[in-house]
């Protein structure tokens, strides 16, 4: 079983790690680590502190001349914007005369439900730990679970889809699922272009729009939600299972990835438009390749009964928009009872391309858990011998099952 947690307040000192049960032997590559922690500060309509920050992982432990020990994981993230915050958020002491103590909740936000549930006398608590800046240490973690998964082949890429309701005009997603299969050199081409847009699209003209949506939206004082889709390929047939609720992969997954701050939705597949079709139209048919049984389409998007199929798994989440507003909606000032105009505080206008980048990292942490769990052992050695006599045996097993 592998595990993680995290700490860190969004403008304390670091955010910080612990993962646990990663086998020994497996090569980490800091590049990476700081490469996708690079990929989620970046996107056009971030706000000023991606402009103080520049994340890099520090690995304290767990790791020797770059392998794991199999023994626990520690790692921090430090906060360049610390320097700014050292007098508002000392981890002793008392408040310098005449810091701010916050009593108005910004809508949509943690800030009224956390400081009611935490009995906290100042908002600042809430707003510290609830802030997405935590995705930061997720995406390190994320990295080391991509870097286990790329020993077996399994690769995951995404795309944002749609930033304030701009979508693709070709209906893109349900065309990756009508189409099936996902070649490697498409695969490539989803990271490359997505990686390469602004804003994490796929198309040059939605890129424009998106943006033009954004420079309103910033304009105007407000701001913007959107989709992304996540993919997944080259799963073994056969990660989590049937027979008991919280070994499903679409549990699994549903677990990590709707923990993102701000996600709203997860779709499977064709998710919610599966709802609106007849069986005929959308369950995927079955076909015999020389490598094994295949599906002639993926709107499952890559599970059947809660276990994967060999298809690209494929999801779409829905991230609503930042709750800090420039131009605040109503709210109550928690000292007098009386309507006001929510708080402003630093934000972005929208994240949607760092959400991607998070989405990436939790679907690679579900897959992580799910193939640790399946193929075991100490050491990466003894995990793809696992993995290797189950797949080569897999189909042969099948074959003479049903002679
Ligand atoms: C974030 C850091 C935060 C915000 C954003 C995400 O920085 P600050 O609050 O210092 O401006 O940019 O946080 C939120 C959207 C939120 O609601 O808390 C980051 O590192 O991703």
């Amino acid at each position: 079983m592998i595990r993680y947690i995290t700490a860190g307040e969004s403008h304390g000192k670091s955010l910080s790690a612990i993962i646990e049960g990663l086998p020994s032997n497996l090569k980490i590559d800091i590049d990476f680590i700081n490469n996708e922690l690079k990929r989620r500060q970046g996107g056009y309509g971030r706000g000023g502190r991606m402009k103080i920050e520049s994340d890099e992982a520090e690995i304290l432990s767990g790791l020797r001349f770059g392998k794991t020990l199999g023994a626990p994981i520690s790692l921090l993230v430090r906060n360049k914007d610390w320097e700014n915050w050292t007098e508002k958020m000392p981890p002793f002491g008392k408040p310098v005369r005449g810091t701010e103590k916050i009593s108005i909740p910004r809508p949509g936000h943690a800030d009224l439900v956390g400081a009611t549930k935490y009995n906290f006398n100042d908002i600042r608590n809430s707003i510290e730990r609830s802030s997405a800046r935590e995705t930061a240490a997720r995406v390190a973690v994320g990295a080391f679970a991509k870097q286990l998964l790329s020993n077996f082949g399994i690769g995951i890429t995404s795309f944002v889809e749609s930033i304030g309701g701009v979508y693709p005009e070709d209906n893109l997603y349900e065309k990756i699922l009508a189409k099936g299969k996902i070649t490697l050199e498409e695969f490539e081409a989803f990271e490359v272009v997505s990686n390469a847009s602004q804003v994490g699209v796929l198309r040059a003209k939605q890129e424009e729009k998106i943006i033009r949506k954004i420079k309103r939206a910033k304009k105007e004082g407000d701001t913007l939600g959107g989709t992304c889709v996540i993919i997944a390929d080259n799963l073994p047939v056969g990660l989590g299972s049937f027979v008991h609720y919280e070994r499903r992969l679409d549990t699994v997954i549903s677990k990590n990835v709707m923990s993102i701050n701000a996600l709203k939705g997860i779709e499977f597949g064709l998710g919610f438009g599966l709802a609106d079709m007849p069986g005929s139209k959308v369950h995927d048919e079955i076909i015999k390749e020389d490598s094994g049984y295949s599906r002639a389409t993926n709107f499952a998007g890559g599970m059947e009964g809660g276990i994967s199929n060999g298809m690209p798994l494929v999801i779409r989440v829905a991230m609503k928009p930042i709750a800090t507003l420039m131009q605040p909606l109503r709210s109550v000032d928690l000292k007098t009872g009386v309507n006001v105009d929510a708080r402003r505080e630093r934000s972005d206008t929208v994240a949607v391309p760092a959400c991607r980048v998070v989405a990436e990292a939790m679907l690679a942490w579900s897959i992580a858990e799910l193939m640790t769990e399946k193929f075991g052992g100490d050491s990466i050695e003894e995990m793809k011998d696992n993995f290797n006599s189950y797949t080569r045996k897999i189909n042969n097993r099948l074959r003479r099952n049903f002679k």
